[in-house]
């Protein structure tokens, strides 16, 4: 062995034998960390027509529930400490009874958590007696038939008015504003559509109006021209359409080429910009109604979200959805459980200011001092004229002013997401003190 070889030698033995003198320990392995659980998966059911000829009001309606699911997933709602996934199980009840029936089921079946839905009082009527045997809550944006929320059942809910509130306050107007002597009063032969000409009729009358005969139509009927030439002959100042949109358009386009002069009033259903879209300039000067506040009333930051999410303006009863799903969710998480059995005392005692104003339930699950509006179509648009509620009338102008918060020094309350009406509704005051009603704007009767 050579001298350079004795000397690596050494070296070698000498970093062995500092290694293992060395007093540093190898780091601890990082402790094993349990995986979150998984979001809690809540489904949410949306039902309205989405085919068919009142398929615009049915998206929008499903536009206006995704909006509150999407804002409520972004917001990392907790339900017993576990973060939620909502998801919106959409479907298409084509505005059909029985298709509304099986789709109601399916929803059962998936085990949603509530619905918010449906859009007709034809389907929803039918299809809350499915709901209600499956113990699942619902509310309706915009069924507005009173049968709804007559049949005793306690998960049965919806944020419009009725059309026990409905027809008188259209008819009242109607026979005020134009003061016809003679009425022709037609209906598509629906839930809805007959239960709101009955009401108008009972109002006429009582008002001392000579009310025709009626004569009726179909939820799918788009040539009158018979039931017209019928009403010609009878040389009324006034008619009065219960039905949809889309039948409603052609009903008016057809009377304006039969040179039928008449005013032309209509319930919600056909209270929408489609009646210019669908009869021209005929439709200019028509009377209608929505039961509740007009879209332009709703909560701005729903406005703002809406149109930013969809590319499109909501249309008519989009806020009322929209709180409808905001409620189900806000009953959730004051129970802090997505179990109808937990959250529906919750629901029940809602008081929740929303982008259609504040909301509260009573006993029987109808909105409490819901809003009327009064609308004439100007220009192409629908043009709110009126907005009745507590017995008083008001423009727009004065419902923004009667409800918009009080400037003094008070701490601002925390806004939901969207909710927030541009308008907004003073915390539980269902009630503004609103301006003297206008001579030509009765008050609404009372509704039940
Ligand atoms: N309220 C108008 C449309 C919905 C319904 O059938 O009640």
């Amino acid at each position: 062995m050579n001298f350079s070889t004795n000397a690596l030698s050494l070296s070698v033995v000498a970093a062995l034998a500092m290694i293992g003198c060395s007093k540093e320990e190898p780091p601890p392995p990082p402790p094993v960390q349990a995986p979150p659980p998984p979001p809690l998966v809540v489904k949410i059911g949306s039902v309205a027509p989405l085919t068919g000829g009142i398929a615009h009001l049915g998206k929008d309606n499903e536009n206006g529930a995704r909006l509150a699911i999407d804002e409520a997933n972004a917001a990392k709602v907790k339900l017993g400490g576990r973060e939620v996934k909502f998801e919106l199980l959409s479907e298409d009840d084509q505005a059909d009874p029985k298709v509304g029936n099986t789709v109601a089921q399916k929803l059962v079946d998936a085990k949603v958590a509530g619905v918010v839905g449906h859009l007709n009082s034809g389907t929803t009527i039918p299809a809350s007696a499915i709901y209600n045997q499956a113990s699942l809550p619902m509310i309706s944006g915009s069924a507005t038939n009173p049968a709804l929320t007559e049949q005793g059942f306690k998960g049965v809910f919806r944020v419009v008015g009725r059309d026990d509130q409905q027809g008188p306050a259209v008819a009242n107007y109607l026979a005020a504003q134009n003061k016809p002597k003679t009425v022709a009063v037609i209906d598509d032969a629906t839930a809805y559509g007959e239960g709101l000409a009955n009401e108008v009729e009972k109002t006429l009358k009582a008002a001392g109006v000579k009310v025709l005969p009626r004569e009726k139509g179909t939820d799918k009927t788009v040539d009158w021209k018979a039931v017209l030439t019928k009403v010609k002959g009878k040389r009324p100042d006034a008619v009065f359409y219960g039905g949809m949109d889309a039948t409603a358009g052609p009903l008016i386009k057809q009377a304006r080429e039969l040179k039928i002069t008449a005013v032309f009033a209509f319930g919600d259903g056909a209270c929408t910009d489609k009646m210019a879209e669908l009869a021209g300039p005929a439709a200019e000067g028509l009377l209608c109604s929505q039961a509740g506040i007009p879209v332009q009333a709703a909560g701005k930051k729903f406005l703002d979200a809406y149109k930013a999410k969809f590319k499109v303006d909501p249309i008519l009863y989009s806020p009322f959805t929209y709180d409808a799903a905001n409620l189900l969710i806000e009953a959730m998480k004051k129970a802090d459980s997505p179990d109808p059995a937990k959250y529906l005392a919750a629901l029940a005692a809602s008081n929740y200011n929303g982008a259609s104003g504040n909301i509260q339930f009573d006993e029987k699950g109808d909105r409490k001092d819901a809003e009327m509006t009064i609308f004439t179509l100007k220009e192409g648009k629908i043009t709110p004229v009126a907005i009745l509620k507590s017995g008083k009338s008001m423009t727009l102008d004065e419902y923004a002013q009667a409800t918009a918060p009080a400037p003094a020094a008070v701490a601002p309350a925390p806004t939901p997401a969207a909710g927030a009406p541009a308008v907004a509704a003073p915390a539980a005051a269902p009630a503004p003190a609103a301006p003297a009603a206008p001579a030509s704007a009765p008050a609404p009767a009372p509704a039940k």
